[in-house]
């Protein structure tokens, strides 16, 4: 599974949304999801994997002849792995999962379980977003403070 995870960390970089106009995803629903306010399965407060593996019905049942669902195509993850902060973007450990959202298992379960109703799942990985302000705009920001 961490394979997995650092394949998904790596490539969807490199993925091409932007450029390829036949790709997959010009024709597809995506669902944005922060695990942590989703749906809580064990009542702790704080939205789980498997939360959204038992609303995955909700989002995509698999059944093109019914419409009770969203018929969404692919969910996009905020940040998953563990962090010491609520919003997960400052990424302690790029090969585990947030305790609070579950075990690898318990996300492992989610990906089959997505994967059998047509669901691509996307990792938003904070490793892809680098930035590199100029000294002085860093400086000006302080003084607004
Ligand atoms: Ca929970
Ligand atoms: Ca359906």
């Amino acid at each position: 599974m961490r394979k997995l995870l650092l394949f998904l960390c790596l490539s969807v970089p490199f993925l091409g949304f932007a450029q390829d106009p036949t790709g997959w995803w010009n024709e597809s629903v995506f669902y944005e999801i922060f695990v942590r306010s989703f749906y809580d399965s064990d009542g702790d407060g704080v939205g789980d994997f498997n939360g959204i593996t038992a609303k995955l019905d909700y989002l995509n049942d698999n059944n093109p002849a019914t419409t009770s669902d969203l018929g969404i195509n692919a969910i996009w993850l905020m940040p998953i792995h563990p962090s010491p902060s609520y919003h997960g973007y400052d990424v302690t450990d790029y090969y585990g999962i947030n305790p609070d959202y579950g075990t690898m298992a318990d996300f492992q379960n989610f990906l089959t379980e997505a994967h059998n109703r047509g669901i691509v799942v996307l990792l938003f990985q904070i490793i892809t977003m680098v930035y590199f302000f100029p000294t002085q705009v860093v400086i000006q920001l302080k003084g607004i403070q």
